[in-house]
């Protein structure tokens, strides 16, 4: 049975916490209430508390901040045309032209990203490796997949690691097509634009400051059939037990304001998160315990997802974009490569452009009834495509610069004595929340100066408040919070010495 827990206690410890956390160094917006005296009807503002205080996005240095607009609409262009005139990319497409085919896409690929990296004097290593993959269906003969990567190795916590995708194939409708026109310009050249770009804005970063984490920058092979080329790609990453903490895929981030419902949403960017409907893709205790206690939104992929958003909330006067976050792993019926990730155990992510133009994607170029199709380069918006690479490189380089993810945070589902007879007193059945977390952290990360505790209630997409840790709470491995569990979700993110936040961590029951 659960020890009887005094109330007594839970105010002490909260109020410290609210002297030590109400402290105007947080810019806390004040909570405004309608003329009618309710406070947003559609999402009311439950539960009320007064712990933490509500959450004001991370901000970002000025150094991550001024490489932002370095995204530049002429080079995404050139990348993107470069890419197209090889006519087609299908993962069966010649290999033995320079001019035309997935080799001769490839092999450009990887001497553009050496090239870009030259400034980096050897801190980012381009590779491109292969494997044989068999012919299956969708793919007509047996082929070389290959990926064209860039890694850069943290030089604090080299094993945490945060991976860019993107792929480089293209397709036209029969997917078997391996030589006819498939210009893939928005699928998925943009992506690789990204990449490249990413390569070159970061070289000359990370020639004189390489990042806390590592970083992989991929264009990947082999999408259009069976994401083979991220698969192989996850699969090395896991049997080497690389701590993979995020794959950051773009897939068709081309297109805002060309497509055929201009104008609209050309700054926003959609983040699709997985949550407990790829049962086996995540660890199968997790789930249970995540669906089990109504916290199946609180995945590692949808963390990702809040983390990205949340960063980019505090820099979107640089980025110029929104994120809108889409609690679903990926569009109904449909994949990407952020899929391999989640099966290797990795969280994953899927940038997506806000309305996909569906006449300009995986279509045979030509003219039908007057309709343009095919994925053709005039459809692609360099200006978006830039700027959702801004949101990438804000956001990887971010988590790559914060300390990471912490890892065992657990709550106490105890909800004390329910009354058994009339004199047992009404307050034994608690509606406090006792959190507990590794007292020894910092001996374990370098990077880390204290924790903080999100929270928000269940039915909210964002955190709503946070609550920094003080050394001494640190200390404690503990806290008692008068919020109900029954009403909100905690999550717990770590704090660098500079500033800098972690994606959190979900809370699991302690026992
Ligand atoms: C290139 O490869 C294709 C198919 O693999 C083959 O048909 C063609 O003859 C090759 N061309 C040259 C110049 O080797
Ligand atoms: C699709 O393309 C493959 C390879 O060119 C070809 O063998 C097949 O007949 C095509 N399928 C259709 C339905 O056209
Ligand atoms: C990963 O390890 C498994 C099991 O040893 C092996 O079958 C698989 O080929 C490996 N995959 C890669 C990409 O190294
Ligand atoms: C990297 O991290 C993983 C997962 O946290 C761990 O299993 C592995 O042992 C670590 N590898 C190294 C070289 O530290
Ligand atoms: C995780 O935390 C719980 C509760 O604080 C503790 O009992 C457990 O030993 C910890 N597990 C690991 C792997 O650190
Ligand atoms: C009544 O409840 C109190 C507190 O739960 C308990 O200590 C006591 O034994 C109970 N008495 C009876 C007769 O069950
Ligand atoms: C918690 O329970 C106590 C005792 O029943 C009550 O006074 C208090 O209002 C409750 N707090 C919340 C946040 O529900
Ligand atoms: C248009 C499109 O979606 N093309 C491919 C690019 O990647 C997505 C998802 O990764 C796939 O659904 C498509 O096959």
């Amino acid at each position: 049975m659960p020890s009887l827990r005094s109330i007594f206690n839970v105010l002490i410890v909260v109020g410290i916490s609210t002297a030590l956390h109400s402290s105007d160094s947080f810019n806390a917006p004040p909570v405004t209430f309608g003329s009618n005296g309710f406070a947003n009807w559609g999402a009311a503002d439950f539960p009320p508390s007064d712990v933490g205080v509500p959450l004001v996005p991370q901000s970002t240095d000025a150094l991550t901040l001024s490489l932002l607009p370095k995204f530049d609409p002429n080079r995404i262009q050139s990348y993107i045309q470069t890419l197209v005139n090889f006519h087609t990319r299908h993962t069966a497409s010649i290999t033995n032209s320079t001019t035309v085919g997935i080799g001769a896409a490839r092999n450009w690929i990887q001497k553009e990203m050496e090239e870009l990296a030259k400034p980096a004097n050897g801190a980012i290593k381009v590779s491109m490796p292969c494997y044989f993959q068999v012919a299956q269906p969708g793919l007509p003969r047996s082929v070389d997949i290959c990926n064209v990567q860039a890694e850069i190795k943290g030089h604090v916590d080299p094993n945490r690691t945060y991976v860019y995708t993107g792929h480089y194939d293209s397709r036209r409708i029969n997917i078997s097509d391996f030589t006819n026109y498939a210009p893939g310009a928005d699928d998925n050249a943009s992506a690789v634009a990204i990449a490249l770009e990413l390569v070159r804005i970061l070289a000359p970063v990370v020639a004189k400051t390489p990042p806390a984490a590592s970083i992989i920058i991929a264009a990947v092979a082999g999408e259009e059939q069976d994401l083979y080329g991220s698969n192989f790609l996850a699969q090395t990453l896991k049997n080497a037990s690389v701590n993979v903490q995020g794959n950051f895929n773009n897939d068709i981030v081309g297109s805002g304001s060309n497509a055929p419902f201009s104008p609209l949403n050309q700054h926003t960017i959609r983040i699709f998160s997985g949550g407990t409907e790829f049962l086996p893709l995540l660890d199968p205790d997790l789930v249970d315990e995540l669906l089990s206690t109504g916290y199946q939104d609180d995945t590692p992929s949808r963390h990702l997802g809040r983390f990205i958003q949340e960063v980019n909330a505090g820099a979107a006067h640089v980025t110029d974009m929104q994120v809108s976050l889409i609690y679903k792993a990926d569009r109904n019926g449909r994949g990407g490569d952020h899929m391999s990730f989640l099966s290797a155990g990795f969280p994953g992510i899927r940038f997506t452009e806000p309305q996909e133009d569906f006449f300009h994607q995986h279509q045979d170029p030509r003219v039908q009834d007057g309709i343009q199709y095919g994925d053709e380069i005039e459809f692609v918006d360099f200006d978006y495509t830039a700027r959702s690479g801004r949101v990438n490189l804000l956001s990887i380089w971010s988590a790559a610069n914060a300390p990471g993810t912490p890892t065992n945070f657990t709550y106490d589902t105890d909800i004390g004595f329910l009354a058994t007879n009339e004199s047992t007193p009404a307050d034994w059945l608690e509606n406090i929340s006792t959190l507990y977390w590794d007292k020894d952290a910092k001996s374990k990360d370098p990077l880390l100066d204290h924790f903080e505790i999100v929270w928000r209630p269940l039915a909210s997409q964002q955190w709503t408040h946070m609550m920094p840790l003080a050394q001494t709470e640190m200390a404690a491995g503990t806290v008692r919070l008068p919020i109900s569990k029954d009403n909100a979700v905690f999550g717990l993110r770590s704090v660098g010495k500079d500033g800098k936040k972690s994606p959190a961590m979900y809370a699991i029951s302690s026992d």
